[in-house]
């Protein structure tokens, strides 16, 4: 693993996961979100993981206008790297997904390294009724959800991520899909440093255990060696029990009202802020590691800069 004492912080705003009946606080609307985003920055977020929503009904949207507005936005205030999605959400296209990269050209942004089932239809037990039509039927939809990214879905991606400039997160949610990305690297399709998010607790994907980070990590050392830094999201209720597994290994974290609403048992958040300054305090207490500025997470992932971006 690259050697890098400070942490580097990831809070992702919002996601395609939850639905706004499941907290008051889920940021919708690009104000919203970018009061959110900047706040999250303010808290020690070096980085702010960005999707989109409908601002009228909170659906998850692709609307690359609207990705401009939150994302020029937060960089306004701030100095994070902003980083859009390429997952979207279970209803778009792959094509749908990309067009964000070419639109914004920004220094980072997701990269999903495999097909996967990727079921959030189990939270709908949990409410009886929803504020917006869409809700119930999009989380049951995700019952019969393929995640697509295909070897093919990922090439083309890597090709749009190149000619932009863009260094691409890789989102991996199983070990299956890191020998997918050392398969691309050995391609010369990706180069060190590797950044590479472990993503687990996903139904379909590697469960939020302890013992499953450590196999996750140990995979990583042995396939990439000095070549990759990694960070974690636990999906639930296991974000910060794996936040704080990861940075005592020295890894980086990554939290955020898109993967978990809740500060604690029954608590919401009730911003992304909170949850940020939750990790920051754990980080610091239990390791004494400092948080990473936006300008040493730039250079530690070799980022192109905040001034090569089109937002
Ligand atoms: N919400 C995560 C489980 C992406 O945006 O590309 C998935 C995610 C993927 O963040
Ligand atoms: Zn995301």
């Amino acid at each position: 693993m690259q050697d890098h004492d400070n942490v580097i912080v990831t809070a992702a705003l919002t996601g395609a996961i939850h639905v706004p009946t499941m907290s008051p606080y889920l940021p919708v609307t690009p104000d919203e979100l970018i009061e959110q985003g900047i706040e999250a920055a303010e808290a020690g977020a070096s980085i702010v993981h960005i999707h989109v929503r409908d601002p009228e009904t909170g659906e998850p949207s692709s609307d690359t206008d609207l990705f401009r507005e939150v994302a020029s936005g937060i960089q306004a205030e701030t100095n994070a790297i902003v980083q859009p999605t390429t997952g979207g959400s279970a209803a778009m296209s792959v094509k749908e997904r990309i067009a964000v990269v070419p639109e914004l050209e920004p220094e980072l942004a997701s990269c999903n390294m495999g097909s996967m089932n990727f079921g959030f239809y189990p939270i709908q037990q949990a409410y009886d009724e929803y504020d917006h039509d869409w809700e119930q039927e999009y989380l049951e939809a995700s019952r019969d959800f393929i995640f697509a990214n295909t070897f093919k879905d990922i090439e083309g991606v890597l090709d749009v991520f190149e000619n932009h400039g863009t260094k691409p997160e890789l989102e991996c949610y199983d070990v299956g899909h890191l020998h997918t990305a050392k398969h691309l690297f050995d391609r010369g399709l990706l180069e060190s440093p590797l950044r590479i998010q472990f993503v687990m607790g996903i139904h379909g994907g590697i469960a939020a255990e302890p013992e499953h980070l450590t196999h996750m990590y140990e995979t990583a050392e042995k396939l990439f060696g000095d070549d990759y830094s990694f960070s974690v999201v636990g999906a639930g209720r296991k974000e910060f029990p794996l936040a704080t597994q990861s940075v005592s290994m020295g890894g980086h974290v990554r939290v955020g009202l898109e993967d978990n609403l809740y500060l604690g048992r029954g608590e919401l958040a009730k911003s992304n802020a909170a949850l940020v300054e939750k990790v920051v305090d754990l980080t610091k207490s239990v390791t004494g590691r400092a948080i990473a500025t936006p300008e040493e997470t730039r250079e530690f992932l070799d980022l192109k800069g905040a001034d090569e971006v089109n937002f």
